[in-house]
């Protein structure tokens, strides 16, 4: 039997436990001023230890299979103070429930078949997100729909590799199985439905869903300097030497209710770099993780835009002219910045705000997915590839029932019907203490 804090050990209003396990609920009862012999309702009860009230909470019991995890469950809603929290602890301790690791819950619901491996995984994503819109779209995979499509779209790939593998038989026949089939339009269907999920799925990183803004550009163009100020505070160190920034400084900020992450990199060195794109390579990770790209420049870098533009390319990003004191620019920029005097930065942190905003809201995708999805839909889409290019062909029809048969895979290892052990391990470790 296990136990968690489901809540952040914090003073709050209330505290909400969790406990799992088969016979928890006779073994809670031991310690309620009243037994509670119902179950999914909410009682009011005085929770006892060595005669003395330790707090009155609302419980709800659960039995199995019925629960979260699918086993025995105890929820209960106590007061919020850190001594009443700590006291509880103690007593499960003392009536030998075991504190639960991050994730263990949803693991146990995972093996008991409550959940589907994507879905886990998609809680951890709810959990983590901090924005509405990306919270939003983990719930829809919470709820399992993405779950759902990825069956039917196996049932359909099962129905269409049997009928394959039974028109293997009959070849001799004088019917032409593949074509009376419609196998192929079949096919092609099974692929473009795939092509769509996967076009309507944003692949989130860690550092995607921070938000990341990056302060891109040539050396000493006032970078560091600039990033200070719309932080508010000096984090990044300044100087006239450029190369000052070596490595990636990053900061948290808060405007207009949006989280955002600033990150201060190291000037991009060479123009030859910047032309040849290295010097975009080597900060490539920083610029694909990032939802937006700050290019800075000042008065004597300003021909570099068109070459950062070229590398950029798709990427969200805004023309930043720095060092407006000194000098005006001499084209067009999206904003034009002092960071010695302030001049243009509070126009900067609202340009900045409404592009993460109108980035987030402008993906429209329905769906929150992960590398390792991508990786596999991926690899489903090849194999269909190969089975509708041998059944156009009408050769190999028998290879091409296997290419099948390993597009089924790809998507039972996405549902979490095979899936290598250690992939258990990383992603119920992922989970707070208590989900
Ligand atoms: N006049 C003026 N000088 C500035 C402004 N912003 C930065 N500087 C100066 O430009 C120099 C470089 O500033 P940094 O902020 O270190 O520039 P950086 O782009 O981070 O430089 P690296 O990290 O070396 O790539 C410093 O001497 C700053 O004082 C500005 O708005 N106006
Ligand atoms: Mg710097």
């Amino acid at each position: 039997m296990i136990f968690a804090l489901a809540t952040p050990v914090a003073q709050s209003a209330i505290g909400v436990f969790r406990v799992s396990g088969a016979g928890c609920c006779v073994k809670f009862n031991e310690i309620l001023n009243k037994p509670i012999s119902d179950y999914r309702r909410v009682f009011l009860r005085d929770i006892l230890w060595d005669g003395v009230i330790i707090d009155r909470c609302s419980i709800v019991f659960y039995s199995a299979p019925s629960s979260y995890t699918g086993e025995d469950s105890v929820e209960i809603f106590c007061h919020g103070g850190l001594s009443v929290i700590k006291s509880l602890t103690g007593v499960f301790l003392s009536l030998g429930f075991r504190e639960a690791g991050p994730g263990e819950f949803s693991r146990i619901a995972f093996e008991n078949g409550k959940l589907s491996l994507n879905e886990a995984e998609a809680i951890v994503d709810l959990i983590h997100s901090e924005d509405e819109s990306r919270g939003m779209l983990s719930s829809e995979a919470v709820a399992g729909k993405l779950s759902n499509m990825i069956r039917t779209l196996g049932n359909r790939v099962d129905a269409l590799r049997v009928f394959i593998e039974g028109s293997i038989d009959f070849s001799d026949e004088d019917y032409d199985f593949i074509s009376e089939g419609s196998v192929n339009e079949r096919l092609v269907k099974i692929r473009s439905d795939l092509r769509n999920l996967i076009d309507s799925s944003l692949v989130s990183t860690k550092k995607l869903t921070k938000n990341r803004v990056l302060f891109f550009g040539p050396p000493n163009t006032g970078k560091s300097s600039l990033f200070n100020r719309v932080l508010g505070f000096d984090r990044a160190l300044v100087s006239n030497v450029p190369g000052t920034t070596r490595d990636l400084i990053d900061s948290e900020i808060f405007y207009n209710s949006i989280n955002m992450e600033l990150v201060d990199s190291a000037g991009v060195r060479e123009t030859d770099d910047l032309i040849e794109a290295k010097g975009v390579a080597r900060s490539g990770d920083e610029v694909r993780d990032s939802a937006l790209v700050l290019v800075v420049l000042d008065h004597l870098t300003e021909s570099l835009a068109k070459d950062f533009s070229l590398v950029l390319n798709k990427k969200n990003h805004l023309f930043v002219f720095n060092k407006s004191d000194e000098r005006s620019p001499r084209q067009a920029y999206d904003c034009v910045v002092s960071a010695k005097s302030g001049e243009g930065v509070q126009e900067l942190k609202k340009l900045i705000f409404n592009s993460i905003q109108k980035n987030n809201r402008g993906s429209k995708k329905t769906f929150i997915i992960r590398e390792r999805h991508l990786i596999l839909f991926k690899s489903a889409l090849s194999s269909l590839d190969a089975c509708i290019d041998k059944i156009s062909k009408e050769s190999d029809v028998d290879i091409a029932a296997e290419d099948l048969r390993m597009v089924r895979s790809s998507f039972d290892e996405f549902l979490g019907v095979k899936y290598p052990d250690e992939l258990l391990g990383d992603i119920f470790n992922d989970f707070c203490i208590g989900k």
